[in-house]
Parts: C-alpha cells; structure tokens; sequence
C-alpha cells in the first residue's frame, strides 16, 4: 500500500504524535521517543517543519541524531488506517544519551506490519489444533477450552498436574502488569508450584546466594561505573550484551573523562585515578578485544580463565588480600557475621588458586592490586564488580556467588559510590508476583514432565525447545506426549470446547498425553507441540512497565494496536482466571470461586494498578515485589511524566511533582537479613560436577556458548528479518584455526557437535582468540539448539551450567549458498 521509502527517511512532521519508549530487549532499557503520523504526510527539512526539531537543510554536526531506515516502518492501525512510524533514541535518556544498539536500533522493524516479512508471521487471533490442522478461532472458544480443561484437572488430580512455563522478566514478553496477571492466576488461584522460569527449569533466583547473604543484585547505579577505580567484570560480554550500558557509562571513565564526578563524590584527600578494568572470561570476547583498542593497555588485564574455575579465583584473591591486610576490618566487625569461619573455609594459596585457574600468578597479584590495595592516599579503592552469564549459570551458581560476595564483602565493596556487586543483567526486571506456592529447592519441572508427570502445560512468553538444557530429551518427550493428545483430537468431530476438553482430559489422565498451550507472538518451535496458541500483544501495543539494571522504572507506552485480537498477557491471564471463577460459581463452589476473583481489570493498567501500587505495598507481606511499600505512589500518569528517566526503586517520596528514588542501596550498612547483618557464606572450592567430568574425559571440545551483538534470544523476530537471518544463516561457531585444519574444517561449513546428550547443527567460523580444545557457539538459535548438548546437572537450587559441557565436533558438509554470502571477516579489533 504505501511503500516504504528505500531512497530516504521520511521525517515526522510537526505534529506527530511523541510518546516515549524503553528498548525492550536487554537489561539496560535505553529511552526512546516513538514518533507516529499519517503514512501519506512526510515532514520538512526546517526545524519547524519536523518533529524533531532538527535542521535537516545542512549537514548536521557529528552524532546530532542516530536515524536509520531500520528505525523507522508503515503499520497499519485498528482503523484499518497506515501510519508511519519512527524509533530513534532519546538524548535527554541518562541511560544511553541518545546512543542505540544493532538491536534496540531495528524496534521499528520489528513491530507488526501486515506487508513487512516479520508482520506477516505474528500469530493474529487465536488458534486450536483440530488434529490435522490448526484453524483460527475466537477468544470465547479458546478460554472456554483452557478453562474446562484446566477444572477439570484441577478438581480431578490437583494443581500438581498443571505445569507452566513462564517468564518472570521485565521487557518484551513480561513487565510489571504481566507478572502480576500471571502470578495471581497461576498462584493465588490455580496454586500450582509446577511453575519454571523462563530461563531455568525450576522457580528459583540466578541470585539465591547473594540475597542469602542479604545483597539483592541490582545494587548501585549504571553511573557507579563512572564513578569506580576499578571495574572486576566477570563471565559477561558487556559490549555485546549490554551494549551501551557498557559504551555510555564504562568507557568514559575507563577513557579518563570522570575525575570530576569522582572529584565529587570521593572523600577529601582520597586519591582520583582513571578507571581500571579487570576481566575474567575464558574466551577473548569482543569486550576484551574492543577494551585493547579503546583504552589504555595499563589499565586493562584480561583473566583468561580455565572454565568453571571462578570460585578458586575468588577464594585465591580474598586470602591474598586478608594475608596483605586490605580487608576492611570496621566495616567486617560492624556491618557482618561469619568472616572468620568464611575466611577458613575458603583459604587458597595463590599457587593453588594459579594452578586451577591457569591464571599466572603475576596476573593474581596484580588484579588483587588493582581491585583491593589500598590507594596513594591510603583509602580502599572503589571496586564495582559486574557479573553475568559466565558464572550464574556456570560451575555451581550458589557455591561462585558466594565465594565472589565473600570477597566483595571483605573489601566493602557494597554500599559505596563507585563500587557495587551487581549482575549485569539480561532482560529488564518487571518481578511482582503472589508468593510461590513451593518450597526451596522448588521441584526440577522439565524432570517432571520427562518423567511423565504433568497432564497440561502453559508456555507462555519464552520456548524452552531452543533454550532448555538436556533439551534434546525434553523436547523429544514433550513432542511424544503432545502426540498422544493430537491423535485423541483426530477422532472429535462437531465437538464444542466443553466435550474437546473432555476427550483431551481422558487423553492426559489415561494416556499420559500432555495439552501444551503455547501464549506466544509468533508460532514458535515450541508450538509445534502445541494444541493452542493464544496470541499476545507486547511493548509498543500495550502500556507496560519495567525497571532496568540500575532499578529505573519507566513506562513504555502504547503506540499502535496488537495485530488482530492479541492481547497483553496480563489481559489473557484474566480471561483465564474470570472464566474459571464462572465455572465455579456455576456449580456454587464458593471456596474455589474466591480464589479466581479481583481480576475484573479492563486494561493494563488496572493490572499495574492492582498488583505493583497495591499489592507490593508493606500492607501486603505476601507479595514479592520490587515496589516496597511506596510503589503506590508511581502511577502512570507520574510515569510518563518522569519520561525516559523514569525513577529508581525503591521511590522514596513524590515531591513538587517529582518522584524521588534511589541510586544506591545498603549506603546505610543494612542489608536484607535477619539481623540487619550481611553474612559471610563458606564458599570452598569443589571441583566440577561428576556429570560434567564424565563429558568432559570423553569428548574433545568445551562447548563454550552464548550471545552475539546482532541476535536477540531465540532470534524470534530476527529469524524472519533479512539483516539478520542472512548475516547468521545457521548458529555460529567459533573454532580455533588449528583445531579447525586437524578436522578439515574451513570456515563456512556446516559442522555436527555430539555427546551423550544430545548432537546438533553449527555454522563454523575460524578464529584464532578462540582456544585449541575449546569452540565458542551461539546458544538459543531457531535452528541450531546448543542446549541439546547441555547435561541435566544442576545446583543444589536447580540452576543449571548452561556453560559447561563437552562435546566431539565433525565436519558435515556445506551449504554453498549459506557460506556464499556471509562474511568470515574476523569480529574482532586486532
Ligand atoms: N545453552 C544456553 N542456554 C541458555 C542460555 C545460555 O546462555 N546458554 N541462557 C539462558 C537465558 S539467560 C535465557 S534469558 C533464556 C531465554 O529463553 P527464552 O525465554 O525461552 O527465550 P526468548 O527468546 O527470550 O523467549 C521469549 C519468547 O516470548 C515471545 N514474546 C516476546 N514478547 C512477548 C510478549 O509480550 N508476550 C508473549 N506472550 N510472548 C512474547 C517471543 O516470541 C519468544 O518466543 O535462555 C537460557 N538458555
Ligand atoms: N546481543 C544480545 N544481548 C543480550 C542478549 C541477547 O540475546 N543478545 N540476551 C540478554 C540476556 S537474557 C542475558 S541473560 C544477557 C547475558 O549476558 P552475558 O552473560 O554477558 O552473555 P553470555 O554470552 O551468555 O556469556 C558471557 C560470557 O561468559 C563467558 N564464560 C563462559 N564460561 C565461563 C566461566 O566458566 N567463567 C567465566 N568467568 N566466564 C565464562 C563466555 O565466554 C561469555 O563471553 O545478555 C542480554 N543481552
Ligand atoms: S543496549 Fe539493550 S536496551 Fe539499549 S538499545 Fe541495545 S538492546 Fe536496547
Ligand atoms: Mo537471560
């Protein structure tokens, strides 16, 4: 219809429409405007004439705005109308200054167009598998469905036969209003504990160590880094992940453009020194490589360290420092319990902690230097220490965690400016949910259902096909079992949604069938064993809010509308609950009707309104929430007044107008325990897992895995954009070149990795960083499923090592036309 412009970027007039947006795919939640207007209007080049205010008539200084096609689309909206519409980054955001990521960068392009590739996949209105096909249907006939079949198993053999998958995060698929919605529906009335998380197989934290010993991980502000002498960064790819988190706020100081603020914010007389930067990652990621050009050599040391080793680097470093004396004693004796019992549990040489980390001893002593010996002016350095992926799901979740808080705690590196022990962060945050139901260790949900157990399961928002461990044998089981209910709904005919969901019932009960809802954008992998889809409505087609890694709260707000009848999944989560609340009210089951009430919420908002202001106030004990008791006072007309800058949890007070937050917890030397105390935990190193070792002794490759720059997730929108599919037809896979020539592997062929668990597909890419003996692959890809090499093993709180396994890899063959036309251009600076 109205063609998107190729030659040029039409401008926003004057009086488009402005509202504000955060990035929704990673932690960092840069600020956006969305500019929309008419398809068929184009602004001007004056300032005047465009809404941007901008001087298109000459050339515009360098870096006055980031515009690209990819920020900007025609969509069409209920009316039926085609507007245009353009996402470009804010300046005035102090999270990213007006800078955008590969991926923030293509929002536009993303959201639903019927005439883009992209648009045309997103699932419209509902759909129900007839046995042989799927066929749309309506909402009415959908929920009445879920809901039948839901009581049914829910009267007949308990909430322990309903399973979810869920997502528990802020950002694209989660957000304060569908935590909540889920949470209360899934909770407080199914009171199903059969629940896994997004990204785990189980409900648990990434951070129970931490919070046991009274430290939640989002503890300073992104500004900490400017502020800090040094950054300790661990297990995470800051450039790749959290792209301008890391160019916004981690360069600058590490360039030495911050004395300033240090000058600031540090005590009289304390020395001021440029930023240090200490890295541990066993693979040279892109972070290293770009940090080596970008800054200083003298103030950069790469760890490489052996993989799984992080808890013998982090007992090593805090026996150093207690031998050198650079604990902080006052702040031990006042502010914690445990020290000495930590500290002899934990005891490492640094011979020892050399010999099983592979990192030279020289190497220790300096990084202890730089992150714990006292300044020139005789203060503790300031040492904000970042961790991500590398060690939460790496060798032992709970036992590194506590090892690395056990050290950042001897050295107060808590609770002051410039310092922090924080993750990194992978979506935005968004937690508000009832209570869990279940206990500690929570049951291990994808066993459960591989075992057999579980007559229903809900995946909403994520698709552990492509992101499970042991996902090979999950996958395989869930197919199997879904088939067994597909073959029951072959045989019904002129069924209602109320006999369907009987024959369904006796396929679950007596069959050891599954019923697998999929609530989802697209169609995904996972939904190939599904029954139902439920199409949902994500950012940008709903209001939704979520906070980032430094705890800022923003609301994004609804632009255009879901295509079809999609819905935000708290709406969905409603639908479920009052049709079930019907069901039982009908039969005059008072008792079970009660539990599906106060869900008679007409939009978003009232399920923010509901949940995050209500409910995670102090009145309310039994709410897990990262409102405390003045969320209330964050209403979303405060919100969008806040703008991109939104406010930091927890608010403190609203003031002339203004909400009042907070940039840095445990300033006061409090922290969430008992007593008020942080406690130190034993944390002494234990080797690697049996099941670990066992691959490890046989194959020949440590499968090293994890993100990419250009790929969001399970690439649910990038598998059908151009940009991206074409550039990553297939996982990537870096091998090192010697390795690659002893298995007559070049670059661009298609290789098979396999172990005991499972075998599947990479692309490969020869490159020198990566070490003999190890490969570095892109985990989640839609077609490649790094996790079917991953083994079953988990922490003592079912957290899995995604990071850790072993596999042999073999050349297959190539495909010319995917090699042809990618490039082996090498990613990194050399
Ligand atoms: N081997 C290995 N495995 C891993 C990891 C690893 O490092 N290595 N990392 C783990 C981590 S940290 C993560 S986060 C997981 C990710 O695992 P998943 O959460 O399973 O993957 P995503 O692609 O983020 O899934 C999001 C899904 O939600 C859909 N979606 C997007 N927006 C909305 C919405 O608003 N509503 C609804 N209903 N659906 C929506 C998308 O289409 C997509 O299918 O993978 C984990 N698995
Ligand atoms: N471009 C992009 N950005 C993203 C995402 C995305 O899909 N794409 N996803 C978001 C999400 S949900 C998440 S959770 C974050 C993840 O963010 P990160 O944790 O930064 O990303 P990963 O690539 O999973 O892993 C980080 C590093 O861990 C290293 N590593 C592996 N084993 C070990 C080990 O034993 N010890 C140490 N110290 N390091 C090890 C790997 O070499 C890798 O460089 O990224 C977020 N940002
Ligand atoms: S850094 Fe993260 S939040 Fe910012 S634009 Fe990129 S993907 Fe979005
Ligand atoms: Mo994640």
């Amino acid at each position: 219809m109205f063609e998107h412009k190729k030659d040029r970027i039409a401008l926003p007039p004057a009086n488009a429409r402005k509202t504000q947006s955060c990035c929704h795919f990673c932690i960092v939640g840069c600020g956006y405007h969305v500019y929309k207007w008419p398809a068929g209007q184009e602004g001007g080049l004056a300032p005047d004439q465009n809404a941007l205010g901008l001087d298109f008539r000459q050339q515009l200084p360098p870096m006055e705005v980031t515009m690209t096609q990819a920020m900007t689309n025609v969509i069409q909206d209920d009316d039926g109308s085609y507007q245009r519409i353009m996402i470009v980054p804010d300046k005035d955001c102090k999270v990213n200054s007006g800078l955008s990521s590969t991926r923030g960068g293509q929002m536009a392009s993303i959201m639903y167009s019927p005439q883009t590739p992209v648009g045309s996949q997103r699932v419209k209105y509902p759909r129900v598998f007839a046995g042989d096909e799927w066929r749309d249907t309506s909402w009415d006939q959908a929920i009445t469905l879920y809901s039948h079949l839901t009581k049914l198993i829910l009267d007949d053999a308990g909430s322990g036969q309903l399973m979810f998958n869920l997502f528990d995060h802020g950002g694209a698929g989660g957000g304060f209003e569908n935590t909540w919605g889920t949470g209360k529906l899934i909770f407080t009335g199914l009171g199903s504990r059969m629940v896994r998380i997004h990204n785990r197989p189980a409900y648990n934290s990434e951070c129970h160590a931490t919070r046991d010993m009274g430290i939640g991980e989002l503890n300073n502000s992104y500004e900490d880094a400017r502020m800090a002498d040094c950054i300790f960064s661990i297990g995470a790819n800051a450039y790749e992940t959290q792209t301008n988190y890391f160019l916004n706020h981690w360069l600058p100081g590490l360039q030495g453009q911050t004395a300033d603020r240090k000058r600031e914010v540090y005590e009289d007389g304390e020395t001021i020194q440029q930023t240090k930067i200490i890295l541990v990652d066993p693979r040279r990621s892109l972070t290293v490589a770009l940090l080596e050009q970008a800054i200083d050599k003298d103030n950069i040391l790469f760890l490489d360290i052996e993989p799984g080793t992080d808890t013998a680097l982090f007992n090593g470093l805090l026996t150093y420092v207690v031998e050198q004396g650079w604990q902080d004693e006052d702040f031990i004796n006042e502010y914690t319990t445990g020290f000495e019992d930590a500290l002899k549990a934990n005891r490492m040489s640094l011979d020892e902690a050399s010999r099983i980390t592979g990192i030279s001893k020289d190497k220790l002593v300096q990084a202890a230097e730089w992150a714990y010996k006292p300044k020139a002016s005789g203060h503790p350095p300031r040492t904000m220490h970042g961790y991500e992926k590398g060690i939460i799901w790496g060798n032992d979740n709970y036992r590194i965690q506590s090892a690395l808080v056990d050290l950042v705690l001897a050295t107060h590196n808590v609770g002051r400016r410039g310092t922090g022990v924080v993750r990194m962060g992978g979506h935005q945050e968004g937690y508000c949910r009832p209570p869990y139901p279940g206990g500690r260790p929570a049951p291990y949900v994808d066993q459960e259902i591989i075992g057999g157990n579980g007559q229903m399961l809900t995946v909403w928002a994520c698709n552990a096909f492509q992101t499970t461990l042991n996902a090979e044998q999950y996958r395989n089981e869930v197919l199997r079992r879904s088939g067994i209910v597909k073959q029951a709904l072959r045989k019904v005919r002129g069924a209602g949604p109320e006999k369907m969901a009987e024959v369904i019932h006796k396929a679950v009960k007596e069959d050891g069938g599954l019923f697998v809802t999929v609530i989802n954008l697209y169609p995904t992998k996972f939904a190939e064993a599904a029954h139902l889809i439920l199409p949902a409505a994500h950012t940008g087609e709903m209001n939704l809010t979520s906070m980032n890694g430094e705890r800022r709260l923003r609301l994004s707000e609804k632009f255009m509308a879901p295509p079809g009848t999609a819905k935000p999944d708290c709406l969905i989560a409603a639908d479920m609950a009052n049709a079930l609340r019907r069901l039982y009210e009908a039969e005059g089951n008072a008792e079970m009707a009660k539990r599906f009430e106060g869900f008679d919420w007409k939009t978003e908002e009232d399920a923010y309104n509901d949940g995050f202001r209500r409910a995670g106030q102090s009145g309310a004990p039994d709410i897990e929430s990262q409102g405390g008791s003045t969320g209330h006072l964050a209403t979303y007309e405060r919100l969008r007044a806040a703008g991109n800058n939104g406010v930091q949890l927890p608010v403190k007070e609203y003031r002339n107008g203004q909400l009042i937050g907070t940039e840095m917890l445990y300033t006061d030397g409090k922290f969430d325990t008992d007593d008020g105390k942080a406690h130190f935990q034993a944390a002494p190193w234990n080797g690697m897992p049996d099941v670990v070792e066992e691959q490890r002794k046989k194959y020949r490759f440590w499968i090293n895995n994890g993100r990419t720059n250009q790929i969001w997730q399970t690439a649910y929108h990038d598998q059908y954009v151009e940009f991206r599919r074409g550039r990553y037809p297939m996982a990537p896979l870096e091998i090192n070149p010697e390795d690659a020539r002893d298995l007559g592997i070049e670059s661009g062929d298609l290789v098979e990795l396999f172990n005991d668990y499972g075998a599947t597909t990479a692309m490969a890419y020869l490159e020198p960083d990566i070490k003999q003996g190890h490969v570095f692959m892109e985990a989640m890809y839609f077609n490649s499923v790094m996790g079917d090499l991953v083994t079953p093993w988990t922490d003592r709180n079912i957290i899995p090592y995604y990071k850790g396994t072993w596999a042999d890899v073999r050349r297959v063959g190539r495909i010319e036309d995917y090699a042809d036309n990618v490039s082996f251009k090498r990613r990194r600076y050399v």
